[in-house]
């Protein structure tokens, strides 16, 4: 206990403005880097208990802001499968990092271990990594002094992508088990993926040069790194990596990035996206991807977290099918209210596979797409991956196959599973899924988009008094309070033609976001606006 008080003395948290109180919220703890020292420290005492708790297991702990500006940063728990903190713990981290003062701290401390039944006197380990934001360095001390001042062994990772984390995360608390995710470390990371990258290619040719924007964060060297692993000899994949300079934070995030293209609904300005030109960017700490490219006669085409999860819903079905396993494994796709829907349209009429909606926030998707044999979840903006059940991955293992149509179906699933990171959406591991998808179909990007076209949509922010006034049900697609605000939105729907629009508050910013789509351009702002004004 004085450990932890005399340790926290060196990081102090720092009381926010107006009596306001940190929160973990979707993405951890996120905002400005001078306040998260004190928040880093604390967190490490969490994630020390958190070990404890879980027979001691090895916690993970991220330090990192994504696709915000390079001034913030972020501190995030990984659970020992790889995935993110249980959400009743999130209380806890909350209460912990609000604590007034050292001896409440240390308070709260004991009263948590207390109520848990957690033993304190069993090893704990965290392992941890952060992007390349230059305030990591002092979270990581923060936190690295907590889980001394608490017992803990711990593993500095250094630079490393979100996903990559998480993988580390798995492998640690698999290893020497049957369920062994792979080896526990960057390099086997590497390995695994370049594996599974070549066996489930089998052989295809990969058209054209890809360019993979980097966001000017950590994917950049790590995607460098990657490239190194593929065996020239069996896949000729041509990358060119560009916004990776990781030297400058200002350039993180800015003008480029998967969250850019999202939200300007176009390409970086730098480097110039060629017409024709397959594209791809990652965000600042390459969990999310998103897919584009500029054509000759009708301009930019993005693909999206929908295009993803369309296209590796349709080709896992066909590969499931093949395998003459159509009765025996249940695909469902994930989606939140953002998905397009000619997306949703698409998967549930033409490939004929459930869409579950759920709330936003990757922690939803996952939850659900985890009760599936295959899950294929991904939200709007590029953040998502494909879970496949153990039982699944086994079955495809050990089915004898009947023919050799068969048994390459059956591999190109194992391989798959191995390729795809089964804790959390990973730009890296989702590329090289889209690469082998589109090597596999010859498709080009152009065809892709061709599958279905998109209808026109409008997302808007809208400032109001209190945010918490605004509740929703069915999965963020209706507003349960204020009353009759949702009776007005429907009516302002109805104006329109294929329309949908729903209003939900922000989990990250003080605001709402409203968000309409109908059958042209104009008709999809038109609605946005009459319902931002109807919640203003
Ligand atoms: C968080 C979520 C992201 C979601 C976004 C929505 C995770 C890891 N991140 O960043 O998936 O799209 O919040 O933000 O779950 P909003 O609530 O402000 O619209
Ligand atoms: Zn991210």
């Amino acid at each position: 206990n004085d450990q932890i008080a005399e340790a926290s003395l060196k990081h102090p948290i720092v009381p926010l403005d107006k009596g306001q109180l940190y929160k973990y919220g979707t993405a951890g703890f996120r905002m400005n880097a001078d306040l998260l020292e004190g928040v880093a420290f604390r967190v490490g005492l969490l994630a020390a208990l958190r070990s404890r708790k879980l027979n001691s297991q090895a916690i993970g702990v991220m330090i990192t802001a994504s696709h915000n500006p390079s001034v913030d940063n972020g501190v995030k728990i990984v659970d020992p499968m790889g995935d993110m903190l249980e959400q009743d713990w999130e209380r806890f981290a909350t209460a912990l990092v609000n604590a007034p003062s050292n001896e409440g701290l240390v308070e709260i401390y004991n009263c948590l271990a207390t109520d848990l039944k957690i033993d304190l006197k069993i090893p704990a380990k965290v392992i941890y990594g952060r992007d390349t934001r230059p305030s990591g360095h002092k979270l990581i001390t923060a936190l690295a002094s907590a889980l001394d001042a608490t017992n803990t062994e711990h593993v500095d990772y250094k630079l490393l992508t979100t996903p990559q984390l998480h993988y580390l995360v798995r492998a640690t608390n698999s290893e020497g088990t049957p369920l062994s995710y792979g080896k526990v470390s960057e390099v086997g990371y590497y390995e695994k993926l370049a594996s599974a990258f070549v066996r489930a290619m089998k052989g295809k040719k990969i058209d054209g040069t890809l360019t993979v924007d980097c966001a000017n964060g950590v994917g950049g060297p790590k995607l460098h790194e990657f490239l190194k692993y593929i065996p020239k000899d069996k896949v000729n994949f041509d990358v060119k990596v560009v916004n990776d300079d990781v030297l400058r934070p200002e350039v993180l995030n800015l003008d480029c990035g998967a969250d850019f293209v999202k939200t300007k609904q176009r390409a970086p300005p730098n480097p110039k996206t060629q017409a024709g030109a397959r594209s791809c960017s990652y965000d600042g700490d390459a969990d999310r991807i998103i897919y584009y490219w500029v054509d000759p006669e009708t301009g930019f085409f993005m693909l999206d977290g929908d295009r993803i999860s369309s296209l590796a819903a349709s080709f896992i079905g066909d590969l499931v099918e093949s395998a003459g396993l159509r009765d025996d494994i249940r695909i469902g796709v994930v989606q939140t209210a953002y998905a397009n829907g000619a997306s949703t349209n698409y998967i549930t009429q033409h490939l004929k596979l459930p869409v579950t909606c759920t709330p936003t926030g990757v922690k939803h998707l996952h939850h659900v797409a985890q009760g599936f044999d295959i899950g294929v979840y991904f939200e709007a903006n590029g953040h998502g991956t494909v879970l496949f059940s153990p039982d699944a991955l086994d079955y495809f293992r050990n089915k004898a196959p009947q023919s050799p149509a068969q048994k390459d179906a059956l591999e190109t699933l194992v391989a798959l599973g191995d390729l795809i990171n089964q804790t959390v959406g990973d730009a890296i591991s989702d590329m090289l899924l889209v690469e082998v998808i589109l090597a596999h179909k010859s498709w080009t990007l152009r065809d892709w988009v061709m599958t279905y076209s998109d209808l026109p949509n409008r997302l808007v922010r809208v400032e109001v008094g209190n945010k918490d006034l605004f509740q929703t049900t069915d999965a963020e697609r209706r507003l349960s309070s204020p009353e009759g605000a949702q009776d007005e939105i429907d009516n302002a729907v109805k104006k329109y033609k294929d329309a949908r629009s729903f209003a939900r508050a922000s989990g990250t910013e003080n605001a709402c976001r409203v968000y309409a789509e109908a059958a042209t351009r104009s008709e999809a702002n038109e609605l946005a606006e009459r319902v931002a004004r109807i919640i203003e």
